[in-house]
């Protein structure tokens, strides 16, 4: 009769062990039968009143269906520890003997491009590269260009002063002097560089921006000259026609100055955050090297003259590939550098 009891137990346990659908469910089975209060100890409790012939007999049976009770139980146990490995391992799967992705291919930045492509085009015209110092003296960055103390053109440029008076470069102009001091008349050279202000910065204006500064100073140096300049090197940067338009612009150091703008090319002239809603964006200023300048760095007025332009450079990448916020250039975001 226990006999009975017990296989039954035994053969719907074994049932609801197969059954168990995950480990929480065959802990709720084990629990269940083989716990503390479960069926099987309730069969314990019974012994008492079981004739001391019948109690061995009861009491292997008992324990032949906990032990096979318990073997189900860690057999299943361990099937769903393998299963919980083997999916693991079909997420986490790396084969280690594909070959290492290898380096990222960089590019040059867009500013870089450009400016490459403008010392390629101005050194195929006879022109040197030239470099200056980024921390300039005040007699470079303003005097020298006939813009003495206390001049207003100085408020123009936002300027960051050192201790010790010296400052950062507010514009590439100061090399200028250098090469007229360095190399003399004729003269025909760029200087690309990096230049500072301290302004207050959005989507046009930044505190550290690019310019391209040219000269070149010969006899008879004429507005032509400067115009067809700027026209071929327009040309050759867009590769195609852009509106522009020519005004009077001050400079203390030319005389006649110019302002060169390009229509926006990032709203194509109705106006937009880039151009101040004015549809033009300051790009070009220029004009003919004003009569103190060569003066003071010691060439004849009388005999030499010249033109100078101060392209805006990182202006300039912004309107070749559209782009519609000055601050994404120095903002080191691959996702944005690694489409040039
Ligand atoms: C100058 O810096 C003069 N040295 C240019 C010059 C050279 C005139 C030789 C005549 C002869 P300006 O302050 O306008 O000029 O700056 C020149 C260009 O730099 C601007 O047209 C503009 O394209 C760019 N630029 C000026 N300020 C910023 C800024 N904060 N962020 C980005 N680009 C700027």
């Amino acid at each position: 009769m226990l006999d009975e009891q017990i296989n039954k137990l035994v053969s719907e346990a074994l049932a609801r062990v197969e059954g168990a659908a995950d480990p929480g469910a065959l802990e709720a089975v084990r629990v269940d039968v083989l716990g503390r209060k479960g069926s099987l100890a309730q069969f314990s409790k019974e012994f008492g009143k079981l004739s001391a012939d019948e109690r061995p007999r009861a009491g292997q049976a008992l324990n032949a269906a906990k032990a096979s009770l318990e073997a189900a139980f860690e057999g299943k146990k361990a099937a769903f520890d393998r299963s919980v490995l083997e999916s693991r391992l079909r997420a986490e799967w790396v084969d280690l003997t594909l070959p290492a992705p290898g380096p990222r291919p960089g590019s040059l930045h867009p500013v870089t491009q450009i400016q490459s492509e403008i010392e390629d085009l101005f050194t195929s015209l006879g022109f040197a590269v030239l470099d200056g110092p980024e921390v300039e003296t005040e007699y470079h960055n303003f005097d020298a260009l006939n813009i003495p103390p206390e001049h207003p053109a100085r408020d123009m440029q936002d300027t960051f002063w050192l201790e010790g008076g010296n400052l950062l470069r507010t514009h590439t102009s100061p090399v200028q002097v250098r090469g007229m001091e360095r190399l003399g008349p004729p003269l025909r050279m760029i200087a690309p560089g990096r230049t500072f202000r301290n302004e207050e910065v959005d989507a046009s204006h930044e505190h550290t921006f690019y310019q391209l500064e040219g000269m070149m100073v010969d006899r008879n140096v004429s507005v032509a000259h400067l115009i067809y300049f700027m026209k071929t090197l327009l040309s050759a940067v867009f590769r195609r026609e852009v509106t522009v338009r020519l005004r009077p612009g001050f400079f203390p150091f030319v005389e006649p100055g110019f302002e060169l703008d390009v229509q926006c090319l990032i709203c194509g002239g109705p106006g937009c955050p880039v151009c101040k809603q004015s549809g033009w964006v300051e790009l070009l200023p220029c004009g003919l090297v004003h009569p103190n300048v060569l003066r003071m760095s010691g060439i004849d007025p009388d005999q030499w003259g010249g033109f100078a332009f101060g392209l805006g450079l990182t202006r300039l990448a912004m309107m070749r590939y559209g782009i519609d916020d000055i601050r994404l250039l120095q903002s080191g975001d691959l996702r944005f550098l690694s489409q040039f």
